[in-house]
């Protein structure tokens, strides 16, 4: 019975869940909404084309690359500039921030462009030990 109980609780436990999140470009003004954004290492970030001639592009030493619209490069699909109502999704495996911009209107930190953080779950890590 108590054996029953423990597996029962065991399946109650909710899985650690990586969530995703949306990231929106937009036209008139150029921009990224939200263009600051936190998440989990882990998480999933949905860009999607909310009106224009846009992509999104990591900045260099942005921690995950990427280059997508229609889908990313190297993933399947084409990071190149487009108007139609794209969604790309990237993950973002390990804490650190990751700067990115629209090659049409921004750089690297300007114009169309965005930042995202990304920290550790700590409460949740695998590895994670109290403090003694
Ligand atoms: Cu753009």
């Amino acid at each position: 019975m108590l054996r029953m109980s423990l597996l029962c609780l065991l399946l109650a436990t909710p899985a650690v869940q990586a969530a995703n999140h949306t990231v929106t470009a937009f036209s008139g003004p150029f921009r990224f909404e939200p263009a600051s954004l936190t998440i989990q290492a882990g998480d999933t970030v949905t860009f999607v084309n909310g009106g224009g001639f846009h992509n999104v592009v990591s900045d260099p030493g942005a921690i995950a690359t990427f280059r997508c619209a229609n889908g990313c490069d190297g993933a399947g699909g084409n990071g190149d500039l487009s108007n139609t109502s794209w969604s790309a999704v990237v993950t973002f495996p390990d804490a650190g921030t990751a700067g990115y911009h629209c090659e049409a209107h921004g750089g690297p930190g300007t114009g169309m462009a965005g930042t995202i953080t990304v920290v550790d779950d700590v409460l949740f890590a695998d590895d994670f030990e109290p403090p003694n």
